[in-house]
């Protein structure tokens, strides 16, 4: 029995042996042949597609070439508005210029004069789109194509998510299989809306490059905008990397540099913002060095694939929009990573008013991805996130056992070491002040108001009946360095009788920007003049100003907080 049992497995292994045998020599002789021969002869095909669009792009003519505005007039013009705020961009306009239209080259001298190493990783570029305008999301893919380098560029997916635009079915499929007979382009469909956060999940499962580059569904591609990102990644597989967004114009589609140079920051309410690059990491670095920045915008940035796993990809429990920038943005941070932006890479990106797509549901996933975002990444942060965001108190916000899990494995910093080591520059409402919350002049119940103005501007700080905590628009502190602020501006004034609080950006050399308050006095007094912050009469919407000081009560000022 047992010496039969032995001779049947010998017979076995003698099999699978001569399969194994044949299998190499066929492989050998036809298999790897056939594939080395289809591969050389599509890389020709690429190699030879790009060359000729490279040397023809300098002399293209038409609408909206080397990035010009289409400015429509008359009835076009008049057709072109009614469908504006359905579409959020000038369709129209779009659909004259031409899907392969040349862009400017708008990188710094230095970026040019850089060689960049032959050997690189290759780019899977993710375009993920619900619902595009046919020409925007064809352009991106054209970009894309024809500005990277063959050998660099694996694939690019184009992710549809569940579009239901009968244009973006049959008729894609075949302008894309006619286009790129090479197959370059490939469409893959999710079966369900799946919100931007999954539908990059999805992308990325279906990538098989070593780099994986995101783009939003209407952008379009600079010159030499690959290697510096592809080089980057090389030299550290832990950077995520950005590249510099370029702005297409909504109305025009008008290329235009974005001539500042800044980096991402956040602001507590969770949306992000833009920020200077600070000193410190201006003095160390060349133009044309990554710089380093606390979070991204969200759209626009590339990952090496297996990394971009590793660190847990996206929160699969965010839905449609929002949030999901500042999620991998800290995680990144706090997981060992680092984010960075490339200045000699340039993309540019239609910016769009609204979205021109549905919420189902109806729902503020922004609001809600947030919450999920702040649970599982911002410890006792996330107090800072709520206050500007009471309304989401108590909300559902799903399960996130999960992502706590992920967090645990890899061992990630906490929110505070984020805030120590890559945003110093963050200011905490309530962290070394003396006061903050809201300021209000007890006789009148009015509170100190940004009156919904946008913070990224000057302007001047109103009155609204206090709101009881309720209203992220009442929050100020009166910081140590004597600043009356908000999260991004200080409080300013020119110090003369009857002058306004005007909010602008905080600079801690200014004089006239040093504001004291003591509980005992309850007065707010400006110091350069010595006059006194007073309502004066004004009602909801109106402005507090400086009045020499007396003894009135429409000059008590009380914080909502004391901590000293
Ligand atoms: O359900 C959806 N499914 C999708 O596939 C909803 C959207 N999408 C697609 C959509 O077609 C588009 O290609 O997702 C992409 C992003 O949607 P947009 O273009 O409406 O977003 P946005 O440009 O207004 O918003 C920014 O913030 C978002 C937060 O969730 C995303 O991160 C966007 O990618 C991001 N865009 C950028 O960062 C572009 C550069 C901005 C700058 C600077
Ligand atoms: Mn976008």
């Amino acid at each position: 029995m047992r010496v039969f049992r032995r001779r049947r497995s010998s017979v076995v292994y003698v099999l699978i042996g001569c399969a194994f045998v044949l299998g190499v020599i066929w492989y050998w002789q036809w298999g790897a042949d056939s594939i080395f021969v289809m591969t050389d002869e599509v890389m020709r095909v690429r190699v030879k597609r790009f060359m000729e669009y490279q040397s023809s792009e300098a002399g293209r003519s038409g609408p909206g070439e080397r990035g010009e505005p289409v400015v429509l007039l008359g009835e076009e013009k008049a057709k072109a508005e009614v469908l504006m705020p359905k579409e959020a961009f000038n369709r129209l306009a779009s659909d004259k210029i031409s899907l392969e239209r040349s862009v400017p080259d708008v990188r710094d001298q230095a970026c040019k004069h850089i060689v960049y190493p032959r050997q690189l990783p290759t780019a899977s570029v993710v375009i993920i789109f619900h619902n595009e305008a046919w020409s925007p999301l064809l352009r991106t893919a054209h970009s894309v194509v024809n500005r990277s380098p063959p050998q660099y560029l694996h694939e690019v997916i184009l992710l549809d998510d569940f579009s239901d635009k009968d244009f973006l079915g049959e008729d894609l499929r075949k302008y894309v299989e006619s286009t790129w007979p090479d197959g370059v382009v490939k469409i893959v469909r999710t079966t369900e809306r799946s919100g931007l956060i999954r539908a990059r999940i999805a992308g990325a499962k279906a990538a098989t490059g070593d780099v994986l580059i995101f783009l939003d569904s209407h952008c379009e591609v600079g010159p030499g905008w690959v290697e510096p990102v592809l080089t980057r990644i090389q030299e550290d597989r832990s950077a995520v990397v950005c590249p510099i967004v370029d702005y297409i114009d909504a109305n025009t589609l008008q290329y235009s540099l974005n001539g500042g140079y800044q980096v991402g920051g956040f602001s507590w309410s969770m949306h992000f913002t833009w920020e200077n690059v600070p000193e410190r990491d201006k003095a160390k670095r060349k133009y044309t060095d990554p710089v380093r920045s606390p979070t991204m915008a969200g759209g626009l940035f590339a990952a090496d694939r297996k990394y971009f796993f590793e660190i847990g990809a996206y929160d699969p429990g965010m839905d449609v929009w929002g949030g999901e920038n500042l999620e991998i943005s800290f995680r990144t941070w706090m997981c060992g990573g680092k984010l960075e932006f490339i200045p000699c890479s340039r993309v540019g990106h239609i910016f769009r008013s609204s979205h021109p797509y549905t919420f189902p549901g109806n729902k503020d996933t922004h609001g809600i991805n947030s919450m999920r975002l702040a649970e599982v990444w911002m410890d006792e942060y996330k107090r800072l996130f709520y206050t500007h965001r009471r309304d989401l108190l108590g909300q559902d916000f799903g399960d996130i056992s999960e992502r706590l899990e992920l967090r645990k494995r890899l061992n990630c910093h906490s929110f505070k070491w984020f805030l120590d080591n890559v945003y110093p520059e963050k200011f905490m409402p309530d962290e070394n002040v003396h006061a903050w919350g809201m300021v209000r002049n007890p006789s009148s119940n009015l509170c100190m108001d940004t009156l919904q103005k946008d913070e990224k501007m000057v302007f001047d700080m109103g009155l609204y009946s206090c709101q009881n905590g309720a209203s992220a628009n009442q929050v100020l502190s009166l910081s140590y360095k004597d600043e009356l602020r908000r999260e991004e501006g200080c409080l300013d004034s020119g110090g003369k009788d009857g002058d306004k609080l005007t909010l602008r950006q905080c600079n801690q050399a200014k004089a006239t920007m040093k504001w004291k308050h003591d509980k005992k006095k309850n007065k707010i007094i400006h110091e350069q003049s010595g006059l006194c912050v007073d309502v004066n009469g004004e009602k909801n919407d109106g402005h507090p100003m400086l009045k020499p000081c007396k003894d009135t009560d429409s000059q008590i000022w009380t914080f909502e907080h004391y901590l000293d």
